[in-house]
């Protein structure tokens, strides 16, 4: 896919897995996918998170409904994953499989790299990689290990080293903040808790 068409579609990332939700996890992506995300990432990650076959299930479910809306399908770390549920990509941190070996493996496919200070952007094969993920820009509970907050700082400093790569920030961004990082030089937002943890999920989707 074409950077531009890539940044495009990253506006408004939502990030998820059943650990998450509250609700259905898939009740929850239709009505995040109703109101209008542009990409979504399967999460299925952390305490309560489901693993093998059941992982496996709810993937194809989740997949189906992207599909269905012409939303970006992408897999949070799980290498596995990607060829059987036909995943447009996967996101991987710093800790995960490698950008190299991923590149060499899935050619076609967008990766995305979370890169949260400037060791890790040096340290990074950035020509790699489809798009960065830029965090945590403030403070998030969801994430048990997530690094100090960043600050939109870190956005505008990715932006300037990297005029056109497809940027989206993560951790705790919500329909208060979304603005700052968007006006940072952000494509797009990725959140996890601003839409599972919503009252009214379609509401807090078209706010952000
Ligand atoms: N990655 P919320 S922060 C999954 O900094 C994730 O790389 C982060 O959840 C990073 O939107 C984070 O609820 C959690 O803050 C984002």
């Amino acid at each position: 896919m074409h950077k531009a068409m890539l940044a495009k579609k990253l506006r408004k990332y939502f990030v998820m897995g059943s650990q998450n939700c509250s609700l259905d996890p898939v009740e929850t992506l239709k009505l995040a996918v109703e109101a209008g995300i542009t990409a979504f990432q399967f999460r299925e990650k952390g305490v309560g998170s489901l693993t093998g076959e059941k992982k496996l299930e709810l993937g194809k479910k989740l997949r189906e409904i992207c599909l269905e809306h012409n939303v970006l399908f992408i897999i949070n770390d799980d290498v596995d994953l990607v060829k059987p549920l036909e995943a447009d990509g996967i996101h991987v941190g710093q800790e995960d499989v490698s950008v190299n070996d991923l590149r060499k493996l899935m050619p076609e496919k967008i990766i995305g790299l979370s890169v949260s200070n400037r060791f890790e952007l040096e340290q990074s094969p950035i020509h790699l990689v489809d798009y960065v993920g830029a965090g945590p820009i403030f403070s998030t509970t969801t994430k048990s290990d997530a690094k100090a907050p960043v600050g939109i700082e870190w956005i505008k400093a990715i932006r300037n080293e990297y005029p056109s790569i497809p940027l989206v920030g993560i951790g705790g961004i919500n329909t208060t903040n979304a603005g700052q990082v968007m006006s940072a030089g952000a494509d797009g937002v990725a959140v996890i808790s601003a839409i599972t943890k919503a009252e009214n999920i379609e509401k807090a989707v078209k706010n952000l």
